[in-house]
């Protein structure tokens, strides 16, 4: 695929969507602010390539705990490589 033809899929505003692969493939999960703190569901335990935020939030990864401020219009293709294996949850502020 050429550098800018990757299309950003939609994600609603308040959201922020989630893909096991990277270039927001395989499986996605949408976390929504108002429903607060949840953990990442098991598919995506330690396992994010991707993702797109319609909100801000913050990316929680557990013993020890690290957090990754997240703003809203944020993107990334390949996340996997990066906090992507470690995130274990997903919450409103840091
Ligand atoms: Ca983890």
């Amino acid at each position: 695929m050429a550098l800018g033809s990757m299309a950003i899929p939609a994600c609603p505003s308040g959201s922020i969507c989630l893909f096991t692969g990277d270039n927001f493939d395989g499986k996605s999960w949408e976390w929504t602010k108002k429903d607060g703190y949840h953990d990442m569901p098991a598919d995506f335990h330690d396992n994010v390539g991707s993702f797109v935020a319609s909100t801000d939030g913050c990316f929680i990864n557990w013993h020890p705990k690290e957090a990754r401020p997240v703003n809203s219009g944020d993107y990334r293709i390949n996340y996997g490589g990066d906090f992507g294996n470690r995130i274990d949850g997903v919450d409103a502020v840091c």
